[in-house]
């Protein structure tokens, strides 16, 4: 059995939200089966959707994994849990880590539980520039690079780069 590149969209906007991103990504590294292989710088970006919140610390983390999507989906939400997020939360309300499969190789597949590519991928520069940071995958759906989808991206929400680093192992 192979294994396939992944990457996870992190994001907090509740507590010590580098040090959320930072033990996400420590949870990501020790998952069996699934290696950490690049991080994204750490950007600042205002809510998206839900605007009457606090500014989104958001990441991108590139896996290397044998977990198929929704073993690893599974570990997000464990992950989510490990970390304080409430089972109950609403959607879209402030929370102290939220982890999205963004893409899982060039697999495309829309069920109840899950769509990957993320369906919001595209729209959110709050992804698209961090993961520039690492890669210029091309969106297997809509067969554009993340360097095109990011030049029509309409979102008015400029990220902004921040001094803090995230680090594995
Ligand atoms: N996540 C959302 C909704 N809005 N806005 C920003 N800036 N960053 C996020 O991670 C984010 C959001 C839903 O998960
Ligand atoms: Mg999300
Ligand atoms: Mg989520």
């Amino acid at each position: 059995m192979g294994t396939s590149s992944a990457y996870i969209g992190i994001g907090s906007n509740i507590g010590d939200r580098l040090s959320n991103l930072q033990h996400a990504v420590d949870l990501l590294a020790v998952t069996p089966q699934a290696a950490v292989t690049a991080l994204s710088r750490v950007y600042m970006t205002e809510p998206v959707g839900n605007v009457d919140q606090a500014d989104f610390f958001n990441a991108v983390v590139k896996i290397e994994t044998a977990l198929d999507p929704v073993s690893l989906r599974a570990r997000c939400k464990e992950i989510e849990r490990l970390l304080g997020r409430p089972d109950d939360y609403l959607r879209w309300s402030p929370r102290t880590i939220d982890l999205d499969i963004l893409l899982y190789g060039s697999l495309c597949m829309q069920d109840e539980l899950l769509t990957i590519p993320h369906a919001e991928l595209h729209r959110r520069k709050f992804v698209l520039v961090p993961l520039l940071d690492i890669d210029n995958p091309i969106h297997p759906f809509l067969h554009r690079t993340a360097a095109e989808l990011l030049q029509v991206c309409g979102d008015p929400a400029i990220p902004t780069r921040l001094s803090g680093k995230l680090m594995v192992g």
